[in-house]
């Protein structure tokens, strides 16, 4: 079955699919969007909410569908699945959501598609291996958010630091979406200003510069924790990201993003997923893009893999 290349799916409609959902009908990337969901009534009552909006924004088709839908999708975006209570984290919920994913992929199987299937729920590393050895589509279309999000965090939070916009910053996240991750600081800077250059420029010394990397490192970790705690879930964040993803395949942006995929020695890595940077385009995962991160990075990087290989013992893939 061939692509259509201005229509999306996305699986799972609850906090976060429905905000994806929200946000992909702002961006004006698609004319088609089949929203599906287990509780077929939630997918049906999401549909007609956002399609209301798009009177007032970009002409767009939005209907509650089947799997028979999605197929001919230029994008999946997979949001099903239960999300972090208080105090949980993303690796407790990997016995549930495998499960989960498993029908999903059990339905995509039987179809053709030809598309690009986007893994969000969590523990997205996981779950991104596990889509891209089930699901029958070929790994460099099948990949996750990953760090996109930590990143849009980090680059916020140095951002205000800074006081420069935070889209001039170049830094980030690499490793698993969650406690593992590790932040490239050994070559984040602001348009090619080393940090330590622009603390300077802001009057701050190496001491700011220290203090920044830690507080700034602990709250971009932790933030997903505070905003479950004060508002149960996390949606708006993670749903720009998806439109950023989604933007970066629909127009063959072939944007570098720190999404979640399979590796294949890069980094010394290998038999599971996780995130470094990667050249995004119409293909999916058009290949990886060599970081250079200090030899402290570079086994914290290792570490992260071995804490997700340690977690996916015992599942079959
Ligand atoms: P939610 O609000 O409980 O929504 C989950 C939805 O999935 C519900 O509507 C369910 O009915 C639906 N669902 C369950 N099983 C199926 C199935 N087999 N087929 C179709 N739909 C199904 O959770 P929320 O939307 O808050 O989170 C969804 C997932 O996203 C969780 O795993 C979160 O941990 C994860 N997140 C991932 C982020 C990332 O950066 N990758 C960020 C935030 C949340």
């Amino acid at each position: 079955m061939s692509v259509n290349l201005r229509k999306v799916a996305v699986v799972g409609c609850g906090f976060v699919g429905s905000a994806s959902a929200f946000a992909l009908m702002q961006s004006g990337l698609f004319t088609e969007m089949v929203l599906l969901d287990v509780v077929q009534e939630k997918a049906e009552g999401e549909a007609m909410d956002i399609m209301h909006g798009t009177a007032l924004m970009n002409p767009m088709r939005i209907y509650a569908g089947t799997y028979d839908d999605i197929a001919d999708a230029a994008v999946i975006v997979v949001t099903a699945g239960a999300a972090q209570k208080p105090g949980e984290t993303r690796l407790d919920l990997i016995h549930k959501n495998i499960s989960i994913l498993g029908s999903i992929m059990a339905e995509i199987r039987k179809r053709s598609c030809q598309g690009i299937m986007l893994v969000v729920s969590n523990p997205v590393d996981i779950l991104t291996y596990y889509a891209a050895k089930t699901s029958g589509m070929p790994e460099n279309r099948v990949f996750g958010s990953g760090t996109v999000l930590d990143t849009a965090r980090l680059r916020t939070l140095l951002g205000t630091k800074l006081d420069v916009d935070s889209r001039s910053i170049h830094a980030v996240i690499v490793g698993e979406h969650g406690d593992s991750e590790i932040v490239c600081w050994s070559n984040a800077n602001v348009s090619g200003v080393p940090l330590a250059d622009f603390f300077a420029l802001r009057g701050m010394g190496d001491q700011d510069l220290t203090a920044a990397e830690k507080e700034i490192g602990d709250d971009v970790k932790n933030s997903a924790y505070q905003i479950i705690q004060k508002k149960r879930a996390t949606y708006y964040g993670i749903a720009m990201s998806v439109r950023r993803i989604c933007s970066a395949i629909v127009k063959d942006e072939k944007s570098v993003l720190p999404v979640s995929t399979v590796m294949h020695g890069a980094y010394g890595i290998s038999d599971c997923a996780l995130s470094t940077p990667a050249i995004v385009g119409r293909n999916g995962v058009e290949g990886l893009v060599p970081v250079t991160m200090s030899e402290k990075e570079r086994e914290e990087l290792l570490s992260s893999a071995k804490v997700l290989k340690q977690n996916m013992e015992g599942i079959d893939f």
